[in-house]
């Protein structure tokens, strides 16, 4: 059996105030090459105790204990410092469209309008030159108002995003707070312009424009009438020719034409109240000469029928005093001497003889009609 002892100075001072044996296991860590003073070998007898030795020398340093055990978890840390201002922060999103614009105010007063146009020719006169111009119209009514402005600028960018973490040593610390603002973002983009507000109130009309231009001569208006003119004188050789034909006609076979009238007789025979009222039927009236001329052409239809006629002539109103149809006094007379008589009272109506002298005569005798249109 061996037995190996060995017992640092350590280990006594230890023992030695508080008696308390090392643990075996303790001391043998602690154990040293150069440490070992004593080896007894052999049987073991019995002898005298020795006294004590001297303290022996300090063993060496004992090797590096095992890792202790990690410690508590450190308070946390103090917050990292500010981090650097943020990036600036990205364009703002384009603003919403604004709102429609109020309605514009009164559009300002219209400008004095332009010089009008040379108004129309005015109708022909009866000779030669034209009128001077009429003035120019008013101006028209001002335009509707333009569309309103752009809406307004968009509002500041939004603030920029949290400060990132900060790295540390140890424990990461508490996030840091957050930095301070960033700059302010680059203005946004205009908002896209707002819609067209309503048109603004009507101007107010504007003032009488200047005395337009003296117009234009007419020359075309002339040419045009000459036009007409031209025309119109080949429809009156038409019509001039067709009269003359109709002339002839009214005139054969016992027609009389004096001036612009004709004296004409259809044959038919009656008194003078019967012829009177059938010459009105035609468009004419009894035959009732206001001169020579036309007595000498109700004459020749007298000499050519040999038969005397009726005039529009008559005293039934007031006997002595002879009159037209019409009521007009006779200016014109061409009485047979000793004519007019009213024999036996009762000769209210004239009669024509072929030698074209006037009888007075009773209005109920038969004659030949003869109308003057
Ligand atoms: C006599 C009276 C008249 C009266 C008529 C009534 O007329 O003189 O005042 O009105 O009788 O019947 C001849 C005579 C007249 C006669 C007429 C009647 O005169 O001389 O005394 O006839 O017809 C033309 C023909 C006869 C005429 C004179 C002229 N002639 O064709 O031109
Ligand atoms: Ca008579």
């Amino acid at each position: 059996m061996i037995s190996t002892q060995a017992i640092g100075e350590h280990q006594k001072l230890r023992t030695s105030p508080t008696t308390e044996p090392m643990p075996h296991h303790q001391v043998m860590q602690n154990m040293d090459r150069n440490a070992c003073s004593l080896v007894v070998c052999g049987p073991a007898e019995p002898g005298l105790p020795g006294r004590d030795g001297k303290d022996g020398i300090q063993g060496p340093k004992g090797d590096m204990g095992a890792q202790g055990i990690a410690g508590p978890r450190g308070i946390v840390g103090p917050p990292g410092r500010m981090g650097p201002i943020g990036p600036e922060g990205e364009k703002g999103s384009q603003g919403v469209q604004g709102e429609k614009g109020d309605v514009g105010e009164m559009g300002p007063r219209g400008i004095r309008g332009l010089q009008g146009p040379p108004g129309s020719p005015g109708p022909a006169g009866a000779k030669g030159d034209r009128g001077p111009q009429g003035e120019k119209g008013v101006t028209g009514e001002t335009g509707p108002m333009g569309a309103p402005g752009a809406p307004g600028p968009q509002g500041r960018t939004g603030t920029p995003g949290p400060k990132g973490d900060n790295g540390s040593v140890g424990e990461k610390g508490a996030k840091g707070e957050v930095g301070d603002r960033g700059l302010q973002g680059s203005t946004g983009m205009p908002g896209p312009m707002g819609k067209t507000g309503s048109p603004g109130l009507q101007g107010m009309k504007g003032s009488i424009g200047e005395k337009g231009t003296k117009g234009d001569s007419g020359l075309s208006e002339v040419n045009l009438m000459k036009q007409q003119v031209s025309a119109l004188q080949g429809q009156l050789t038409m019509l001039q020719a067709s009269l003359a034909k109709f002339q002839k006609v009214a005139a054969f076979p016992s027609g009389q034409i004096v001036g612009n009238k004709a004296f004409v007789t259809s044959g038919y025979e009656g008194n003078f109240d019967d012829l009177r009222q059938r010459c009105l039927q035609a468009g004419g009236q009894l035959a009732s000469p206001r001169n020579a001329a036309e007595n000498a052409a109700i004459q020749q239809i007298v000499i050519l029928h040999k038969n005397a006629v009726f005039l529009g002539i008559n005293d039934i109103q007031t006997e002595g005093r002879f009159k037209h149809l019409n009521g007009e006094p006779i200016t014109y007379s061409n009485w047979q001497q000793g004519e007019p008589n009213n024999d036996k009272g009762k000769e209210n109506c004239v009669e024509i003889f072929v030698n074209g002298k006037w009888n007075d005569r009773s209005c109920g005798e038969t004659r030949l009609i003869l109308c003057e249109f």
